[in-house]
């Protein structure tokens, strides 16, 4: 019984597939964890929703893909040039497509909180509680009756500075884009959503830099920062590698911290 995580999977079906075989991967006896980013930009979106909905051990946390998805199906954001959604959105079965992701967290817990799992990270403005209070909060809005509502509110990078008393609008966008978007970081408070690349605008760090003291022991895994090419540090780990950008799809084991890769193939 064994636990991987694997990120950032972007539809990429056949290289899941490939690692999922790499590991001995037991459907019945391990479990996947997935930072998110399950579908978008890849060839085979159908497929890999498919094998993840079938998986009886699955965690997965959504990434800002997943989320985007969801809006173009709900006619809320128009499908953009590098959009490859449409194999879902022509599928009989997209109604359980977007009910599923819907269903799905923004953060997952280990249960002795010593491993935690969002598909950008967490910020040392949060400890754990915190951050799992505000991913309720959010995860709440997208399951409720004003769903749509939430997904049209949810575009844009500002705020860019944390308050506890935002009002709800905003605080939902810049609690949802730390989770989902998150890469630049100023102390004490101040976030960067526009810059990808792997060098930082002036001033800001990457989030993982600084860290809430209470997490210090904690295992934070995220996906979502390709250009990093994949971070592994003892307690950091950065899953996207580029599978979809033909680079490798990585699995990292949670008991023995063991990493697998395998070739994107595409
Ligand atoms: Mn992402």
């Amino acid at each position: 019984m064994s636990t991987y995580a694997v990120g950032d999977i972007h539809g990429c079906f056949r290289s899941l597939r490939a690692l999922l075989d790499e590991v001995k991967f037991r459907p019945q006896h391990d479990t996947l964890w997935c930072p998110g980013d399950l579908i978008n930009r890849g060839p085979d979106n159908v497929e890999t929703l498919q094998l993840l909905m079938d998986l009886p051990n699955l965690e997965v946390t959504l990434g800002n893909h997943d989320l985007h998805f969801l809006a173009i199906a709900e006619g809320i954001a128009t499908i953009g040039q590098s959009d490859t959604v449409s194999d879902l959105l022509d599928h009989h079965r997209l109604p359980d497509f977007t009910h599923w992701l819907r269903a799905q967290p923004l953060l997952v817990a280990h249960p002795d909180e010593t491993i935690v799992m969002t598909h950008a990270g967490i910020p040392e403005i949060w400890n754990l509680e915190q951050a799992k209070r505000l991913a309720r909060e959010v995860e709440q809005h997208l399951r409720g009756a004003n769903w749509r509502s939430f997904l049209k509110n949810m575009y844009g990078n500002e705020p860019t500075m944390w308050r506890d008393d935002l009002e709800t609008p905003q605080r939902l966008r810049l609690a949802t884009n730390i989770f989902t978007r998150m890469r630049y970081y100023r102390h004490p408070g101040t976030f960067e959503f526009s810059h990808k690349g792997s060098t930082a605008p002036e001033g800001f760090v990457p989030w993982f830099d600084h860290r809430h003291p209470e997490l210090d022991k904690t295992t934070v895994i995220f996906g979502h920062w390709a250009s990093l090419g994949g971070v592994h540090r003892p307690e950091l780990a950065g899953l996207d590698t580029g599978c979809v950008y033909g680079r490798t799809l990585t699995a990292l084991r949670l008991e023995d911290k063991a990493y697998f890769s395998v070739p994107s193939q595409l």
